[in-house]
């Protein structure tokens, strides 16, 4: 056993009874946590029954794909798509100063207009593209290990329903805005899906408690983590980058800054109350992804990481 309390992984000894998925047709998208179904009390939407009625209908469209179709196109509201407007041109604002290099660089490959609600089956063939990820439809948070194990197979679960109008800036759970705004252009950069992939492939041979630890290192990685640019923290993390309020949070100092450790107790998390009190610190995507990778070894063993990890991006150039 390492320092930590992990487990060393001993492949050749029977000790890894859980089935591992070969496949993401293997990986369950239908297990949805928290708000998922009902809005809990705190919820801007709590008290509004049309908006539960259509996120009802537009979670179906996720309960009913199936792997290898194309994601159903869904028709946005005016409403839905004025609440994206906002949020977009909000967000533009404050891009060119509080996002990553990164970031910057990946955002004009999806040309966002504020006119136009993205599709997430357009997104998902352009990721597919650049860096061989894809998008999978969800209805909702999904349960941790199926959320991870599907990073493993370089798929990212999205919910498509949009935020609540009442508090355009500020969500405290995914929605369609954070999907696009926040984790879909990151995934355009193959130094991050390397970090988030090596995180995924930990996931596929982690017990419960690493499950739980894996959670926290991408809730403070992929959802909420800056990364050092000069003297300067920039906003990698899709939660910082879809939301106006937390973005500017961000970057008036008022949160602690500390270096990102895979290996150390990571603090609970919180999204309930607000903005985060405290931000994790990269030095660079290639910086994060060694440090997971190592983090990996330390789960899963070799076979596996060889397989998942070495093999080449898929090339989707000649089917364009
Ligand atoms: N607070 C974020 C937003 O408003 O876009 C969403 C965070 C989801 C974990
Ligand atoms: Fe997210």
């Amino acid at each position: 056993n390492f320092k930590d309390g992990t487990k060393a992984a001993a492949p050749d000894t029977q000790t890894v009874p859980r089935h591992i998925p070969q496949s993401l047709e293997e990986v369950d998208n239908g297990q949805i946590l928290g708000f998922g179904a009902d809005l809990a009390e705190d919820h801007p939407g709590y008290l509004d029954q049309a908006y539960k009625d259509r996120r009802m209908a537009i979670a179906n469209i996720a309960r009913r794909h199936r792997v290898g179709d194309p994601i159903p196109r869904l028709e946005y509201t005016p409403d839905e798509l004025q609440v994206w407007g906002t949020v977009l041109h909000e967000l533009r604002n404050l891009y060119d100063d509080g996002a990553c290099a990164e970031f910057l660089r990946c955002l004009p490959l999806f040309d966002f207009s504020e006119d136009v609600v993205p599709q997430l089956e357009d997104l998902s063939q352009i990721l597919r593209r650049e860096t061989g990820w894809q998008i999978r439809p969800v209805a909702g948070l999904l349960h941790p290990r199926d959320f991870l194990n599907g990073l493993a197979f370089q798929t990212f679960h999205s919910t498509q329903y949009m935020r609540h109008p009442s508090k355009p800036n500020y969500t405290p759970e995914p929605d369609v805005c954070h999907e696009l705004l926040g984790h879909v252009p990151m995934l355009a950069d193959s130094a991050f899906c390397d970090m988030v992939h090596s995180i995924g492939v930990a996931s596929l041979c982690a017990d419960d408690s690493q499950i739980w630890h894996l959670t926290k290192i991408y809730w403070y990685t992929v959802e909420f983590g800056v990364v050092q640019e000069g003297d300067e923290m920039k906003a990698f993390g899709a939660g910082i980058l879809s939301s106006y309020g937390e973005m500017k949070h961000m970057r008036t100092g008022n949160a602690e800054f500390l270096p990102f450790d895979p290996n150390a107790k990571q603090p609970k998390m919180s999204y309930k109350d607000g903005y985060q009190k405290r931000y994790f610190v990269l030095k660079s995507f290639e910086d994060g992804a060694q440090q997971l990778r190592e983090y990996c070894s330390k789960i899963t063993p070799p076979d596996i990481m060889a397989r998942f990890l070495n093999k080449a991006t898929p090339d989707y150039s000649d089917q364009s």
